[in-house]
């Protein structure tokens, strides 16, 4: 691969030169050898049953009159699109939603107090959330009302949450967390999610041999699926990650590469879940550990995360961000990585076949995540002995110091990064005392300072430049006065290229955007969180609604998504909650849904029709923005702003 057309961020291509130098082979260079399957690529194969696969190519030029391609039971491209659609949906809700759960686990054994490595960091959220379980936080004692206690809340709002999963009767509770408008829309359409397994489940159901045939009905039941995720799955998580270790506000951090030091014990925590790192955050920072780095001759333990989990520690605790999804395997090749820790998602198989070429330790902590390969350790994390298992594995990347062999080269380049926003803290940057929570960030709109908001999140793409999508798709927004909530890799991508730092207002945003900016001092761009914190967006632009003047609904907000080097199941699940929530939503790269014209018409047309959200691919980034902004200008016409 030639690092200059890989990666726009020098970091990277220092690396990638590097990882050539030593002959260890890449993701770069696996994206240059292996072309994707060009039928697949269109969403138009289906291996649901041991008749096929059936692949059912669109004739060059396009289909005359009627579409007769059929597999071999007569499924049509139009079904066999969306059932690959909906088995994404699948994917990617159940990665979320199970991490959700994970979280709720947890947090019913705090709330029974069968653990005593984590707690209640944050009574205040966990106050706020519970009337969305329908769990009373006071109590009336002969006509008198108290405040209840704390304890008890606590574990009806753990029970509650492990309910949400898999009750058997009615439907989910957090769902009304939405704008009573956009509830009461899915409500009558019929696609309130039951349960957040059902919905998954149901979708496996569906798509088996011979069951749905109506791909109008399989994107029906991937809303319910996505909506469970988004708005209760994933929402989940974070509002319980929140109670159990904080709430983030603004802090700053340092991202990319640079962020490793030489002579420091370098652990990089990566995947998703803050359940693990933050007690690695606790054990690499107690007095015991550090005595110890410094016996073995290190100045300290530099950790750093990479992926999603990068996010959840940066966001509360200011951990520096290594790097993004594509930069996993350039981070061991730095030759200075004493330990990878890795739980679930996003994680190469190939990191134990870089790993093998240097000292690093590799490390799977999670039993539906394991490596077959032999230099992987196993050290399984359980929250009951959860402290134990954290110092367990720093002490092994302290013990790995000693034992780099290959030359180390560290990038220089490292930005500075303010991450950390919420629903809250923009309540506190941009909100007001009259009128409403967000009126400030309202009138900014109203007046037309801001001339909308956008949602810029997900992954990073092999198949495209690094990085480069979505750095062009966001200054392309600020240009043009349109603010930008982002997440995910993407909110990674943006703190390496300094646009998560108030002074690049003046630099890089329209007039109107640069003013609100520097009024308050926020960046252009908002850090958000790890990609199930999505679910902030969307509260955020639930308070948005409810501070009055835009509409009723998210679909009337002058507001737009964008997953613009999008890869994984989870985006596709993001990018169906955004759009059935409301939300024009543009992915870069490509869609698999090209092959099956009528299919891509209900997703791209029909389905603003329902939700008053649709989705839409454009691979050229600039032009991606334009379509935004765009969308953003009709919904001002018609508020009339
Ligand atoms: O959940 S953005 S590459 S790290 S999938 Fe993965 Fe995509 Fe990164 Fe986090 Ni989200």
């Amino acid at each position: 691969a030639d690092p200059l057309n890989a990666s726009i961020d020098p970091a990277t291509q220092q690396m990638i030169r590097r990882a050539q130098e030593l002959g260890v082979e890449t993701v770069f260079d696996r994206a240059e050898n292996m072309k994707p399957c060009n039928i697949g690529i269109q969403g138009i194969c289906c291996k649901n049953c041991a008749m096929g696969p059936c692949r059912l190519p669109l004739p060059k030029g396009g289909i005359e009159g009627e579409d007769t391609r059929k597999g071999l039971c007569g499924a049509t491209a139009n079904t066999i699109a969306a059932r690959n659609f909906a088995r994404m949906v699948a994917g990617g809700a159940s990665a979320h939603s199970d991490h959700g759960r994970g979280v709720a686990e947890v947090f019913l054994s705090v709330a029974r107090k069968e653990t005593e490595d984590y707690e209640i960091k944050d009574y205040h959220k966990l106050l706020a959330i519970a009337p969305h379980f329908d769990v009373d936080t006071t109590v009336t004692v002969d006509g008198e009302v108290k405040d209840r206690d704390m304890d008890e809340i606590a574990l009806e709002v753990a029970e509650k949450a492990m309910n949400e999963w898999g009750k058997p009767d009615s439907e989910c509770l957090y769902i009304k967390r939405a704008p009573e408008a956009t509830y009461n829309r899915w409500k009558e359409l019929g696609v309130l999610p039951r349960n957040v397994d059902r919905e998954i489940v149901e979708i496996m159901h569906r798509t088996h041999m011979g069951v749905d045939q109506d791909y109008k009905n399989l994107i029906k039941q991937s809303t319910r699926a996505a909506l469970a995720d988004g708005w209760v799955g994933s929402m989940i998580a974070t509002d319980l990650q929140d109670v159990m270790f904080g709430t983030p506000s603004p802090v700053q951090s340092e991202v990319n590469l640079g962020i490793m030091k030489a002579d420091h014990v370098n652990l990089v925590v990566h995947g998703h879940e803050p359940i693990l790192s933050e007690m690695i955050v606790a054990a690499s920072q107690s007095k015991e550990m550090m005595d110890y780095a410094a016996e073995k001759g290190a100045k300290g333990i530099q950790l750093g995360g990479i992926c999603c989990t990068a996010n959840e520690l940066a966001q509360r605790h200011g951990v520096p961000i290594v790097g993004t999804f594509l930069q996993q395997e350039l981070a061991i090749i730095t030759g200075a990585c004493d330990a990878m820790v890795v739980d679930v998602q996003c994680i190469f198989q190939n990191l134990a076949n870089v790993a093998k070429c240097f000292h690093t330790k590799l490390i799977t902590t999670h039993p539906i995540a394991r490596m077959e390969q032999n230099n992987v350790i196993h050290i399984e994390f359980d929250e009951h002995h959860a402290m134990e298992d954290a110092k367990r594995i720093v002490k092994m990347a302290i013990d790995n110091f000693e034992n780099r062999k290959a030359e180390v080269m560290i990038p220089v380049q490292k930005e500075t990064q303010v991450v950390g926003f919420g629903v809250e803290s923009i309540e506190y940057h941009l909100g007001g005392s009259f009128r409403g929570s967000y009126y400030t960030l309202n009138d900014n709109i109203i007046n037309g300072r801001i001339r909308g908001i956008a949602g810029v999140v997900g992954c990073n793409n092999a198949r495209t430049k690094h990085n480069n999508d979505h750095i062009t798709v966001i200054k392309e927004l600020i240009k043009n006065d349109v603010i930008v909530l982002t997440t995910g890799c993407s909110a990674i991508a943006a703190g390496m290229a300094g646009l998560l730092s108030p002074e690049c207002a003046a630099v890089h945003c329209g007039p109107g955007l640069a003013e609100v900016c520097e009024t308050v001092g926020i960046p252009p761009v908002l850090h958000l969180g790890s990609c199930v914190d999505n679910s902030r967006i969307l509260l955020a632009a639930t308070e948005v609604v409810k501070a009055g003047g835009l509409g009723k609904e998210i679909k009337d907000l002058p507001v737009a998504g964008s997953a613009p080097e999008w890869m994984s199941e989870k985006a596709i699940s993001i990018g169906h909650y955004f759009v059935t929530s409301g939300v024009y939503t543009v992915f870069g790269v490509t869609l698999p849904v090209d092959g099956a014209p009528a299919f891509k018409d209900h997703l791209y047309t029909d389905l603003e029709g329902l939700y008053g959200g649709m989705w839409d691919c454009e691979p050229d980034p600039v032009k991606h923005a334009q379509k935004m902004i765009a969308h953003i200008d009709k919904k001002r016409q018609e508020l009339g702003i």
